[in-house]
């Protein structure tokens, strides 16, 4: 690469590394995984290797971590805390166990430990004489912050320690890992939404937010765990290996992580490296990947440190569970039922060692809770290590050409009406044909209690759809012998016998049919209810929501649901077609009434009769009211006062009734 351009790229790294850097140690507010910081300081750290003129010392890979906040007092380590090298794959840990048997001159298998590495904060807690004297954060490695106060909170950290060991030794700096369990992370997030606080992002960021608190109060009431990993200053006391450390520490009554394992070379400890991954959610807590030492101390001090880091140790990062990507656009998918899902198509990254490239957004509230939109850079994860998940966008990547999203008004199968009934969360499509939802739809209107059709189940309709025998109800009443001997499993007998069951199901109840039509929300209930209210389906249909409204069992989301359905073309002429194959009802009373298929409207005052009442006798006689004038009305009675309404019905040519009119036809019909 031409140096000029080299340089440029290496500052524009080291501009983002600090950014990201402040955001992560300073504010405990990370925005991008920590997997793509790691990739981009190791992008920065070869570029420096193969530059080594264009190292300056503010790199932030001369520097690990943030200064101290202002507010604490710093603490500086007597013995550096250092950091450790990621290894990433297999063959990065045999790579670092050749290196160490060249540089020791083994040849044989070295002796590891092996340890989960937690996700929290790293601490140093000082021991003098058996006593609790200072507890400090790691800082960058050299000094941190003074937390002692919040320390001492934590109740699994001795004040004093336990004398199990024997003697106490004068000095012990122990080092470990404060972390917030899972458990306690879930109920503190739900207490502070509750109380109106925002929720922390994971629960690194909650373990590092509780312990660096100026009051302790805070910290005393935050569900903080510690493993402790090491020793720093030891006097009084000496130490033959590392997992001899791990066995001292607990006596003393300082935890030490159970599942650290003993692993006789480097393939033990890659076994044991993916025995944990296996089981990796299964632990109360986060881990971000394993420690893997050498155990002999007297080899550890051979082998030295390289700038930064032990050569004696390297933690093997367990496939990131977050990454990042960009949403390139959302679409919809259609379920079965109808329902429409925002789905987000993202450029394809690898999560967790399986690569993601579309995840649900749920639904428009989702989309808008998190401020999704189209071009937008965002954190994925797989939930529960499986379905993928957008997190949340990263703001300070949006560009001016992010498109929010708007849902469609007409579902992207069949073109049908789109609704989002009130109440509900989802959108639906409301197409009786829909090819996304037929299989669904037909195994409802066949079922038992809609048009009951034995003998035709799931396999045998999903057959019909997929050969594209049926595309929509009434195909199902045109079907002959020859086409459903010629299905699977299906012979003359069978053909016969299902042919008979379709005849027969053509006559049916209006309610049952209504409840076969699979109208969203409308159960066998309220198809009964609808039934005895209109009778028949004309006068269904010439109903209108605020009539719908004012039958007792209905709510809007339902008057809504009806409404539009009826109000779709498609749907309208399908249920024509299955009338026109032979379906019918048995007419109910309704539907023999003298005002059968009338809808009315009442305005104005009737003398000596209340407009509740004159609606009773019209009901009552077969006919439906409404509230509104609309073309749906057959019959408009005008009473005094009557306003905008009679001036609309007339605009419309309706037929209007006086009241003396409208009570002569009453005493006609009664
Ligand atoms: N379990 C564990 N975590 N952890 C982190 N051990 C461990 N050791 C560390 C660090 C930074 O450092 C020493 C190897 C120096």
């Amino acid at each position: 690469m031409v140096q000029k351009f080299v340089k440029k790229e290496i500052e524009a790294l080291r501009e983002a590394l600090r950014y990201h850097n402040h955001r992560y140690y300073v504010l405990d507010d990370p925005e991008i995984p920590d997997a793509e910081y790691d990739r981009m300081m190791q992008q920065l750290l070869t570029l420096e290797a193969e530059n080594p003129k264009l190292i300056t010392p503010d790199s932030p890979t001369r520097r690990v971590g943030a200064p101290p906040l202002e507010m604490f007092q710093s603490v500086r380590h007597e013995l550096p805390m250092l950091s450790l090298a990621n290894g990433f794959n297999d063959e990065e840990i045999r790579e670092f166990d050749r290196k160490i048997q060249r540089m020791l001159g083994i040849k044989g298998p070295v002796e590891y430990v092996g340890e989960p590495k937690m996700d929290g904060l790293a601490i140093e807690i000082r021991y003098e004489n058996g006593s609790l004297v200072r507890g400090a954060t790691r800082g960058d490695g050299t000094s941190g912050e003074d937390v002692t106060a919040n320390i001492r909170t934590i109740k699994a950290i001795p004040l004093r320690l336990r004398e199990d060991a024997g003697t106490i030794p004068a000095r012990l700096h122990v080092r470990g890992e404060v972390f917030m369990p899972l458990a306690g992370f879930k109920r503190l997030n739900q207490e502070r939404e509750r109380a109106g606080n925002p929720a922390f992002s994971n629960p690194r960021n909650a373990a590092a937010g509780s312990l660096r608190q100026l009051d302790s109060h805070v910290t005393a009431a935050r569900p903080l765990d510690v493993y402790f990993y090491g020793v720093g200053i030891v006097a009084g006391l000496t130490f033959t290996s590392h997992w001899d450390i791990l066995k001292t520490l607990p006596k003393f009554g300082l935890k030490t992580n159970p599942y650290a394992k003993l692993c006789l070379g480097v393939e033990a400890a890659i076994t044991y490296f993916h025995d944990l991954l296996k089981i990796r959610d299964d632990f109360p807590y986060e881990m971000d990947g394993v420690v893997i030492k050498v155990n002999d101390l007297k080899l550890q001090k051979q082998l030295g440190e390289v700038s930064r880091s032990p050569r004696w140790a390297i933690a093997y990062k367990f496939p990131a569970s977050q990454e990042m990507t960009r949403i390139e656009d959302i679409i919809v998918q259609v379920g079965r039922t109808g329902i429409l899902t925002p789905v987000a198509v993202m450029k394809p990254v690898v999560v967790e060692g399986a690569t993601v490239s579309r995840a649900t957004l749920h639904n428009q509230d989702e989309i808008e809770r998190k401020d999704i939109r189209v071009g937008d850079w965002v954190i994925v994860q797989r939930a529960g290590g499986v379905i993928p998940e957008v997190v949340r966008v990263i703001l300070s990547k949006r560009t001016p050409e992010s498109r929010p999203f708007v849902f469609p008004k007409k579902c992207p199968v069949c073109a049908s009406p789109v609704v989002r009934l009130p109440g509900e969360a989802s959108h639906r499509c409301m197409g009786i044909s829909c090819p996304a939802q037929l299989k669904a739809r037909l195994r409802h209107f066949v079922a038992k209690r809609a048009m009951a059709i034995d003998g035709l189940g799931q396999k045998l309709v999903n057959q019909m759809v997929d050969k594209g025998i049926v595309k929509n109800f009434s195909d199902i009443y045109h079907l002959t012998r020859e086409t459903i001997a010629g299905l699977d499993r299906m012979g003359e007998t069978s053909a016969r016998n299902l042919l008979d069951e379709i005849e027969k199901s053509k006559r049916t109840t209006f309610a049952r049919f209504l409840y076969a039509l699979g109208i969203p929300l409308v159960g066998e209930h309220l198809a009964q209810v609808l039934a005895d209210h209109y009778g028949c389906f004309d006068a269904l249909v010439k109903t209108d929501e605020s009539s719908l409204l004012e039958i007792n069992e209905i709510g809007p989301q339902v008057a809504q649901s009806v409404q539009t359905f009826l109000a779709t073309p498609e749907n309208l002429e399908t249920i024509q077609r299955l009338f026109e194959a032979g379906v019918h009802y048995e007419e109910t009373s309704k539907n023999e009434a003298p005002l059968s298929g009338e809808v009315f409207v009442f305005t104005g005052t009737l003398p000596g009769m209340a407009r509740d009442e004159a609606k009773q006798i019209v009901e009552k006689l077969g006919a439906t009211t409404a509230n509104q004038v609309s073309r749906k009305i057959t019959c408009v009675v005008a009473g005094e006062k009557a306003g905008s309404k009679l001036q609309k019905a007339r605009a419309l040519g309706l037929k209007i009734l006086t009241p003396e009119a409208f009570k002569a036809i009453i005493e006609e019909k009664v």
